[in-house]
């Protein structure tokens, strides 16, 4: 069987999660750098793939999937074992209420092109950045600790004793945050997630610094 396509950038946290979730899962697939820095994904040819012009975008033969909660979910359902979602109605709702301060509330006001927006129109220079980012990724995970902490549902990971997708956010969300320079000291529950994750193998191979395009 060919492997899959995963069009993506080493330091890209939307890529990342894909990365984990297709190691966890032990799915095969070919790494096809798309680099965000020259900006590569603005090309006619990568449009093609996703007009939308950004990574991840995953490509099955003709099948070709963007935007990463939804290739996320059709990993879960193609490929249920090991099962990134627990098997409880209420359970997966908080799983994916977890992930989804990462994906909708932190990562998105976060990206390339907002980033260059707020440089390019309205001054911002890199300290300004930094304050911008550490700003929405101090408030999300202010949450994401408080919600954690306060659940007995909580083990070694996000959910339980295993891995699911709220720790498949969480972890590239951890990197990004290190590298706008948040301090992480007020989050104990999230850095020991962090541990526990860094353990793993599907994790140690998604990490940007193990790409073949990471430099
Ligand atoms: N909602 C999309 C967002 C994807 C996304 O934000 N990708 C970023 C990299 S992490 C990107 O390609 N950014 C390019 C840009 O902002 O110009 C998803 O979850 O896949």
């Amino acid at each position: 069987m060919t492997p899959m396509n995963l069009y993506n950038f080493f330091r890209s946290g939307t890529s990342h999660r894909l990365r984990i979730a297709l190691n966890l899962k032990g799915v095969p697939y070919e790494y096809v750098a798309v680099d965000l820095r020259s900006n590569a994904h603005h090309s006619a040819s990568f449009k093609a793939l996703n007009p939308q012009g950004m990574v991840p975008v995953l490509a099955d033969g003709e099948r070709v999937l963007s935007q990463s909660v939804a290739i996320l979910e059709w990993l879960e359902e193609r490929y249920p074992t090991p099962a990134l979602l627990p098997a409880d109605l209420d359970d997966r709702a908080h799983v994916r209420a977890l992930a989804a301060v990462v994906g909708c509330d932190i990562h998105p006001v976060n990206n390339k092109r907002i980033l260059e927006n707020l440089r390019n129109s309205f001054g911002a220079d890199d300290a300004a950045i930094n304050r911008w980012c550490g700003t929405w990724i101090s408030a999300g995970f202010a949450t994401l600790e408080t919600l954690l902490q306060s659940d007995a549902r909580r083990g070694a990971f996000c959910f339980g004793d295993a891995p699911t997708l709220a720790d498949v956010y969480l972890i590239p969300q951890i990197e990004s945050a290190r590298r706008f320079q948040t301090d992480l000291r007020p989050y104990p529950a999230i850095l020991a997630i962090e541990k526990a994750c860094a353990q793993l193998p599907a994790f140690q191979r998604a990490a940007p610094a193990m790409q073949p395009d990471a430099s």
